[in-house]
């Protein structure tokens, strides 16, 4: 059964196919389609050689374009043909009954006869506009979505897929998922590949997508470990956690804290990530240098997606790291998020730029791409008015605004919009989406806030996520 991510190549990537070949299956492809136009046949076939071995490594299926006889030479999982290649009848004759066909189609009477012809699945594109092939016919949607309907092979949706156009994808009955440029032209193709593979773990049973926190506990249970466990769970995703620090707290203020050693931290790290693994990271507070950078290598060497919320400044103002962990911040864990959280305070620290307006956010949220993070959210609660963050997906911006509710009880807002990111990103929602909702559940959890404890309370999770069942319950 061909599902999943799907990658196909389409040129030798100045020498670097195999390399991110391999980066791609680490993030999770599971077929490999190689695609090998202007190259001399002997080249084609100790490259298809090499990425068989390659792919069978990581438990992935090759495909060979248009050539059954290469793929049947090097007993490669199938072949994909084109609507004017060789017939499906014929391919069969040379590959036999245990190798995979797949046929490229744009309507469903292609679609019909493919599956009539024997095929094992379709691809059907193109989706989107693409400029990756020359002459491709947009089909769109909608004709993705009949096709679904017509056909019980599989279906894999290509061209021009983005993973917010992939989630569109998967909602009209897509089976796979085909992309070239998404991940062969990005320099991180790992983690490129990491955010097409978790939008299959969409609508999977509870507990769906798995999710580590790396963060401080706070005694109170408002913020910290506490916050970020009940939102992962709550929210229906599985919560590990490593602690990097014990605080004396209440919602007066901390007392004292109690650090964990930074070979302790990484031993809780390594025992997670050798077992059960995670789908996404947060990080909050990290306390010192060395825990900083060793976490940041650890997230670089296993290609993490890791929502990275830069706990620098407390409510009240103080610096919560020192200047090691400063600067190991932004050297080392900068560069290795796919998507910094920071509030205005902290970007000030990290830019030098006190944002007092949305441009002034976007200058600095820009500058923070440069300094290596993938995506960024300025959190603008700092600002009077209403609520409003800007999302910096790649060159893209995006004001996300929500109303201001007049309350105190607001001590955990930042670490639990941070794993609340981090669990709809495990479950299947692309960034957008994933702020987006991350955003109205910690908005639901400052309305319900009650007052628990003398100072600065807590948000309410448990309401919030009540709320939020309630809402898609009326949805469906
Ligand atoms: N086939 P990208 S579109 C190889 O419509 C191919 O059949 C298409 O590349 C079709 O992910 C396409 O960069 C190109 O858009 C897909």
């Amino acid at each position: 059964m061909v599902s999943g991510l799907y990658l196909i190549t389409d040129n030798n990537q100045d020498g670097k196919l195999l390399t991110k070949v391999e980066a791609a299956l680490t993030g999770g492809a599971k077929t490999v389609q190689y695609r090998a136009k202007a190259i001399r046949p002997d080249e084609r076939r100790e490259m298809a050689e090499k990425l068989n071995i390659l792919c069978h490594n990581h438990g992935a299926k090759f495909i060979i374009n248009d050539l059954p006889e290469l793929a049947h030479e090097i007993d490669a999982d199938g072949v994909h043909l084109g609507q004017d290649d060789i017939s499906a009848v014929q391919a069969r004759q040379i590959l036999g009954h245990n190798k995979l066909i797949g046929i490229s189609t744009h309507s469903v009477d292609e679609a019909l006869k493919a599956e009539a012809q024997g095929a094992d699945y379709i691809a059907i594109g193109s989706i989107f506009p693409t400029n990756t092939k020359d002459n491709t016919k947009l089909v769109g949607l909608k004709a993705l979505k009949m096709v679904r309907k017509a056909v019980r092979i599989p279906v894999v949706a290509i061209g021009g897929i983005t993973p917010e156009g992939a989630f569109e994808a998967l909602d009209a009955g897509a089976d796979g998922i085909a992309v070239i440029s998404g991940i062969m032209a990005d320099s991180d193709p790992a983690r490129a590949a990491k955010e097409y593979s978790l939008l299959f773990n969409r609508n999977k049973p509870a507990p769906n997508g798995r999710v580590l926190t790396i963060a401080g506990s706070d005694s109170s249970g408002g913020a910290g470990i506490q916050a970020d466990i009940k939102t992962i769970t709550l929210l229906g995703s599985y919560a590990s956690s490593v602690l990097t620090a014990l605080t004396a707290q209440n919602t007066l203020g901390v007392n004292d804290t109690y650090m964990v050693h930074t070979d302790f931290v990484i031993k809780q790290l390594e025992a997670v990530l050798d077992d059960i693994c995670t789908d996404t990271v947060k990080t909050g507070m990290l306390s010192w240098g060395g825990i900083v950078s060793r976490v940041a290598k650890t997230i670089e060497e296993r290609s993490l997606l890791a929502v990275v919320d830069p706990v620098m400044i407390a409510k009240g103002g103080e610096s919560l790291l020192d200047k090691e962990a400063h600067d190991s911040l932004i050297s080392r864990l900068l560069p290795q998020s796919y998507l910094l959280t920071p509030n205005l305070p902290e970007v000030e620290v990290m830019t030098g730029i006190e944002p007092r307006n949305i441009d002034e956010m976007i200058e600095a949220g820009r500058n923070l791409q440069e300094l290596g993070a993938r995506n960024v959210l300025i959190k603008g609660g700092h600002l009077s008015g209403d609520a409003t963050d800007i999302l910096l997906m790649g060159d893209v911006e995006h004001q996300l605004t929500s109303k201001r509710f007049d309350t105190i009880n607001t001590h955990g807002t930042g670490c639990t919009l941070s794993s609340a990111i981090a669990t709809f990103l495990a479950q299947g929602y692309p960034l957008k989406h994933a702020v987006e909702r991350g955003k109205h559940f910690v908005t639901l959890a400052i309305e319900h806030s009650v007052q628990i404890g003398r100072g600065q309370g807590p948000v309410n999770h448990i309401q919030a996520a009540m709320q939020l069942l309630h809402e898609q319950a009326s949805i469906v």
